[in-house]
């Protein structure tokens, strides 16, 4: 392709860069511009829908236009006038698909009528939903419980979900992995070890109220563009943004807000952050224990002056937590040389953001991805508890941690049963409401479930949207495996990857998307969502169907709960599919306190929230108390540096949401017409003795024998850290080991892969334009 272009991007977040990108997919070929338009409207709103792209939260006075661009993509990518129709499938057999880029797949529009895979033909082939429901039913009846996996993309509602994971059970395991094992599991871990809870503390009112924020590893320009206007807010308040991430991403630096016409006018932008960190991927172990450090060092010389503040909060550190004495000790013991050969950031440095972090009054500790995917990714998240308890920064307005999470119901759906954990789900009060005895024994996660279909112990993958084979490391074994499987079954809006590599029985289920309306034999229907601040909202769709041949969610999994078990009255299934509104009394009854009168705050402006212990400093752990952690160690890689090796950092494009490709345009980071790239610091360029603009391969740099390569990347020189380099996710995945994933957690260390570069030339590439 000639039109690759690399240049640095000098525009800021939002602004016009935003607005024309955005005016591109309203003018696109795949988008019903007025319908879009129109719909674009009702986005975010009371009465509107919730945005099927991130879960930031949704405020109780929206701005006239609550949406971002990637939030208008996502929107537009739904609604979509192109459609992968039976036409579709004839023409092209799954093997030939199978070589199309992501990009190109999904932007055939959407999928229209129930599909089955007919091997003899290579083609997928229309199939009544009766035949399509039945054929399941069968295969589920022959498989043993225990080898069917129940996968969920965290894009689901509640009341999807809350049936999906009962559907598990009542079938016989808790096999529930779902989009989080690979994202935010990590804060699922270590959150309840430390604070009592899965999720974060803050709300959006906090902040209001916050005087500082400290954030590591999150991309907000791209990945939850709204939080921009807080955290604008917060700026211009002149509250203190200090940033860790190895690459210098827009959204952090500064932000031109879309909806100010002055700003727009005169190019005027934002400042976010007013301190910018390049840590090294898998350094912020190092930064925090050196800010944990330089705390301790600012309490001693407030001690010694009885008319100085102490730094730490002592009382609530006496009354709300437990283990502070073994931290102080360990922390106080680490040389600041290691901190800053680790943190690849200087002692002043680290020293000034503790002295900013020591005067504040009231912080927020944000952060994302870059902290969860590594291997000791729960240590990074108990590091970030152990900062806000220093400050007793927990439970108090202005104040607390906030997990930035992914998919626009991804806790929600942890919070309504899906999970592989039976021990985080009232399991007896499921029993007594539908008399049936729960499985009790762990379930499979997403590692777990990829292990399970490389050793042949899984037998059947049913897919509640997503694009797991794509999402998952381990690709190439995963795909070669997936053919083996007896049944699978995917349920999804767009054609993607995961549809055409096919189990010996395999279906294609197209489902309503959220903007759609869903009318039911009650009447139109509403859905729910849990936002990242445990908010929950409802969501009207409106839009005319894609299809007269869609169902929606709800009648997919009642569908396949029929065909299972035809004449099982345990669950109302028919009636629930009938009137959502008994789904939502369903949940109230299995979690009374988080859902109290659900279908009456349904529609309480800005969501209405759980209840979370922590906020109100009530410690759901072991001990009663929230709990200081000693990581014992600076480094979240879980590898050694060695001559050559690299940590490759997979990233996510502006114009991407996870394997949905949007385009091409990495507009802040300037790379245009390709996504075969490998950012790369310009003296490791030299070093390896390559040359800007040349094609390398990476190769994994794993001891267990299986050769893992992605070839065809074109070396861009890049302002990151020594050391590190970056490259795209989903293109990067066939690179990752299943077995470098986190401890505890299990979520694969995608953010630090020790990897290799190598002048190979037969290493697979990945399919899309290329960056010549
Ligand atoms: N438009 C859009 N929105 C999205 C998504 C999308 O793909 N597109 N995906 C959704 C989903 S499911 C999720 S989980 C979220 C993901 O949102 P994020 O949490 O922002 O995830 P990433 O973009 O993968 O990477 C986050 C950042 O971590 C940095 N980073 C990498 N390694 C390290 C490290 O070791 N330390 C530090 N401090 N930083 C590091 C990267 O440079 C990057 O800026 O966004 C959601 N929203
Ligand atoms: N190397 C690397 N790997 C990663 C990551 C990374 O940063 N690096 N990030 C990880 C993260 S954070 C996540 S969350 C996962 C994402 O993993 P998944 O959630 O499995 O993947 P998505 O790309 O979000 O799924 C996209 C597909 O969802 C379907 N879809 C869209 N809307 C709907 C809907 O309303 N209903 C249904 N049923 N289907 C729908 C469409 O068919 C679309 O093709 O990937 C993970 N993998
Ligand atoms: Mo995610």
């Amino acid at each position: 392709m000639s039109d690759t272009r690399i240049h640095p991007y000098s525009g800021p977040a939002g602004g016009w860069g935003s607005a024309r990108s955005l005016a591109r997919h309203v003018t696109g070929r795949e988008t019903p511009t007025l319908e879009g338009v129109r719909q674009l409207q009702r986005q975010n709103k009371v009465d509107g829908f919730a945005c099927v792209s991130c879960s930031w939260a949704k405020p109780a006075e929206p701005h006239a236009a609550e949406f971002c661009e990637n939030g208008a993509k996502a929107t537009m990518w739904e609604l979509d006038t192109g459609r992968a129709d039976a036409d579709f499938f004839a023409r092209h057999t799954v093997t030939e698909l199978a070589t199309w880029a992501d990009y190109d797949l999904e932007a055939q529009g959407r999928l229209v009528e129930p599909l089955r895979f007919d091997a003899a033909s290579d083609r997928y082939v229309p199939v009544s939903w009766s035949e399509a429901f039945e054929l399941i039913g069968r295969e589920l009846r022959a498989l043993e419980p225990e080898r069917v996996v129940f996968y969920a993309s965290g894009r689901a509602s509640l009341e999807t979900s809350y049936m999906y994971a009962l559907l598990a059970r009542l079938y016989g395991n808790n096999n529930l992995p779902d989009s989080s094992n690979m994202c935010h599991e990590s804060t699922s871990v270590g959150l309840p070890r430390s604070i009592g809870v899965p999720v974060g503390t803050v709300l959006l009112e906090d902040f209001e109220h916050c005087d500082c924020i400290l954030s590591f590893g999150q991309n907000v320009g791209v990945n939850s563009p709204r939080m921009l206007h807080p955290l604008q807010d917060a700026a211009r308040r002149g509250a203190d943004i200090i940033t860790f991430n190895p690459l210098y991403e827009r959204g952090w630096e500064r932000f031109t807000n879309p909806q100010e016409p002055l700003a727009m006018a005169t190019g005027a932008s934002t400042r976010i952050s007013n301190a910018y960190f390049p840590v090294r991927a898998g350094g912020d172990l190092a930064v925090m224990h050196g800010i944990a450090k330089a705390l301790f060092a600012l309490d001693d010389a407030a001690q010694a002056d009885p008319s100085r503040e102490r730094v730490l909060d002592v009382d609530f550190i006496a009354n709300h937590t437990n283990g502070f004495d073994a931290f102080e000790q360990a922390v106080r013991a680490i040389d600041w040389r290691d901190i800053e050969r680790e943190a690849g950031l200087s002692r002043a440095d680290i020293e000034g953001v503790a002295a900013v972090y020591a005067q504040a009054k009231a912080s927020i500790l944000i952060y994302g991805m870059g902290l969860t995917q590594h291997r000791y990714g729960v240590d990074n998240v108990r590091m970030i508890c152990n900062l806000a308890l220093m400050r007793g920064n927990i439970g108090r307005p202005g104040a607390g941690i906030c997990p930035v999470r992914g998919h626009s119901n991804v806790q929600g759906q942890r919070t309504v049963g899906i999970s592989e954990k039976p021990e985080l789900v009232p399991l007896d009060r499921l029993e007594a409401q539908y008399g049936f005895s729960a499985p009790r024994n762990k379930g499979l996660d997403t590692v777990g479930t990829v292990e399970g279909v490389i050793d042949g112990s899984v037998h059947a993958f049913i897919g509640l949207g997503g694009n797991f084979v794509r999402a998952a490391p381990e690709t190439e074994q995963l795909e070669a495996h997936w053919k083996h499987l007896a049944l699978t079954v995917q349920v999804a809006t767009k054609l993607n990857r995961s549809h055409l590599v096919c189990g010996r029985t395999a279906l294609l289920l197209p489902c309503l998307g959220r903007i759609e309306r869903d009318v039911q034999r009650s009447g139109e229907q509403c859905v729910t969502v849990e936002d990242s601040t445990t908010c929950i909202h409802a969501s009207f769709g409106t839009s005319e169907p894609a299809s007269d041949q869609l169902l929606s969610e709800p009648a997919i999994v009642a569908g396949i709960a029929r065909a299972w078990k035809p004449d099982d009255t345990r669950v109302p299934w028919q009636a629930w599919v009938d009137d959502y509104a008994l789904v939502r009394d369903a949940i109230e009854a299995t979690y009374p306190d988080q859902f109290r009168d659900f279908n009456a705050r349904l529609h309480t402006p800005g969501g209405f929230p759980r209840p979370i212990g922590a906020r109100e400093r009530r410690w759901e752990t072991p001990s009663g108390k929230a709990e200081f952690h000693v990581p014992g160690r600076l480094c979240a890689t879980g590898f050694e540096d060695a001559e050559g090796r690299f940590r490759l950092l997979t990233v996510r494009s502006n114009d991407q949401f996870n394997t949905t490709v949007y385009g091409y345009r990495d507009r802040f980071r300037g790379i245009e017409g390709t996504r075969r790239v490998v950012l790369m610091h310009e003296d490791d360029i030299a070093e390896a003795g390559l040359t800007a603009g040349e094609q390398i391969a990476l190769v994994a740099d794993a001891e267990d024998g299986v050769e893992r390569a992605v070839g065809g990347l074109r070396v861009v020189p890049y302002r990151v850290p020594r050391g590190c380099i970056a490259a795209y996710y989903p293109e990067c995945n066939p690179l990752v080991p299943v077995a470098h994933h986190a401890v505890d957690s299990h979520v694969p260390a995608a953010k630090s892969v020790p990897v290799r570069i190598s002048r190979r030339t037969d290493a697979p590439v990945p399919a899309g334009p290329s960056p010549d």
